[in-house]
């Protein structure tokens, strides 16, 4: 099958002192720099006996030695596997033991935590000798090279693969809408445990343009950087537009600053509007885990006029709308960036793709020029700051409490993180109190999934077939 050379060291080929990655204390690594360091890496990490075809976990805020970590995996091979800081262990484990990860690679911060397998620091590995063994010099599209998991209505999450092919797609297809200028410079401040944030990386490397790297969202510092380090382009989600807008106030942004790409949820049209008003160059874009990274974006000349779509197929892409012409219906993708499907998961896979079609379980249509609109997310999904919480995982997780006899979760609009999940708690035991809720939640949970409020009652809503109509559980709460 078709390769391609290894992107890495094409760049540092290319543009061997180009910068690659700034950091915000003003040090700066070439490319050059960034493919020994991960050449270095790589051979460190293959004295601990990982190989070709290994699941290597990471889990890290954001930092150069995660990059280097996930290229250095791509040289000998490997796979790395995303983990989202901010899960619990319990959460972990699931993924960690579903993914069949040999060795997990941590920040400083996270090198205590006991998984039954081993986990090394960024920086133990960086004391090792190195292994002379040959690395990759070129790159098989078809090869995985990441893992990244996301949550599903029913069951446990599922481990979305990401060949190179589906990497290399995506950063071509974001540039031929976004354009690539030679003073182009990425800021990442987005997870990189996120497709929206690692996707940032692969572009720098593909394009050869720099990545200004933030290691935790501050909207001061952000602002800084787009005000003084040059920055052309920023990934964002909303609630992150949210406080950048409020932080600028009647100030602007430069006009080099061309592109704040904004994507992983819906922006509500107010938001939208007071970013138009402030001149922020917002790229509505659309996309999920499943398609690499944005698959269908706004460009620039139509950012005013459709204020609210999400835009048009990237080049190398297909959309289209099941159901009637002109009609809301399921938004269906096709295209070299979408994913082969879940790890180990035939079942899922067949479910979700048919004939290189992915069902997103969102609605949406398209107005007489082609332009998506997406008018609701795939069933029961709350997207809360850009992490999705799915009610039935809160639901199944409290219902293992003891004293509790039914939940019901559902979204409220919140005006800072979009949505956030509360519960409707039926007691078997009247002893079981908020507190202790709250406590048990807390293990086995990741804080943006806890209920931010809970309501006890009698009963909860059901259908004939007994079915929760978590429909009358959104009334319930409208007149709370
Ligand atoms: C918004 C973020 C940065 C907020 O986190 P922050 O401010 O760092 O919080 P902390 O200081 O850690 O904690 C303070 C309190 O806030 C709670 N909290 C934190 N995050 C959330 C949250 N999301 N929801 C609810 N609560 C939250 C903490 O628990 C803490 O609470 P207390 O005080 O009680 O302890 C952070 O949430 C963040 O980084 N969000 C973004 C996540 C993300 O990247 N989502 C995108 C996923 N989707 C994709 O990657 C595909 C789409 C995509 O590719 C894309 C997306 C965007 C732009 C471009 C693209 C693209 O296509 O390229
Ligand atoms: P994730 O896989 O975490 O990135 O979540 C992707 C989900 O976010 C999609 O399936 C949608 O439900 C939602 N989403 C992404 N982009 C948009 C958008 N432009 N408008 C509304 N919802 C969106
Ligand atoms: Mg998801
Ligand atoms: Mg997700
Ligand atoms: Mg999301």
């Amino acid at each position: 099958s078709e390769t391609i050379p290894h992107w890495l060291t094409k760049q540092a080929f290319l543009a061997p002192n180009k910068t690659a990655i700034e950091l915000e204390n003003g040090d700066t690594i070439s490319f050059l720099e960034l493919k020994e360091r991960s050449m270095r890496f790589a051979k460190q990490l293959a004295q601990t006996g990982i190989s070709k075809g290994d699941h290597v976990g990471i889990l890290s805020t954001n930092n150069v030695s995660m990059v280097v970590a996930i290229h250095s995996l791509s040289y000998l091979g490997a796979v790395s596997v995303m983990l989202n800081t901010r899960l619990t262990k319990q959460e972990l484990d699931y993924q960690v033991r579903d993914a069949d990860v040999t060795t997990v690679l941590t920040s400083e911060q996270f090198k205590e935590i006991n998984f039954s397998i081993p986990v090394k620091s960024f920086f133990e590995i960086e004391q090792y000798l190195e292994k002379p063994i040959k690395l990759q010099s070129v790159m098989n599209l078809e090869d995985t090279f990441t893992i990244i998991y996301t949550s599903g209505t029913t069951g446990f999450p599922k481990g979305v693969i990401h060949t190179i092919g589906n990497h290399w797609w995506s950063s071509i297809g974001s540039a031929l809408n976004l354009g690539l200028d030679h003073k182009d410079k990425w800021l990442a401040v987005l997870p990189i445990f996120h497709v929206g944030g690692l996707s940032i990386f692969i572009r720098s490397v593909i394009y050869g343009i720099p990545v200004y790297l933030v290691e935790k969202f501050d909207e001061k510092v952000v602002h800084e950087a787009i005000l003084t380090k040059g920055v052309t382009i920023v990934s964002v989600v909303t609630v992150m537009l949210h406080r950048l807008g409020e932080y600028l106030g009647d100030n602007r942004y430069p006009d080099s600053f061309r592109c704040m790409l904004l994507g992983g949820g819906p922006a509500p049209k107010p938001l939208l509007e007071k970013a138009k008003v402030q001149h922020i160059p917002v790229f509505q874009s659309y996309g999920m885990t499943e398609t690499s990274s944005q698959i269908v974006t706004l460009s620039p000349s139509d950012a005013l006029e459709k204020l609210g779509s999400s835009g048009k197929p990237l080049f190398p892409a297909q959309l289209k709308i099941d159901g009637p012409k002109g009609d809301i219906g399921e938004i269906m993708v096709k295209g070299a960036m979408v994913t082969s499907g879940y790890y180990k998961n035939p079942k899922a896979t067949d479910i979700a793709i048919t004939d290189g079609w992915l069902s997103t379980g969102d609605l949406g249509f398209e107005d007489k020029d082609g332009f998506l609109y997406v008018v609701d997310r795939r069933k029961d999904l709350i997207i809360s700051g850009g992490e999705n919480v799915y009610p039935s995982e809160i639901e199944s997780v409290l219902m293992e409490m003891e004293g509790i006899n039914e939940v019901g979760v559902v979204g409220r609009k919140d005006n800072l993180w979009g949505q956030v999940p509360v519960a409707f708690i039926v007691l078997k035991d009247r002893s079981v109190y908020q507190d202790d809720i709250l406590v048990f939640a807390e293990k086995r949970l990741a804080k943006y999934k806890i209920p931010k409020q809970i309501f006890f009652v009698d009963e909860l809503p059901r259908n004939a077939s007994n079915k929760l109509v978590r429909a009358k559980l959104e009334n319930m709460l409208d007149k709370k």
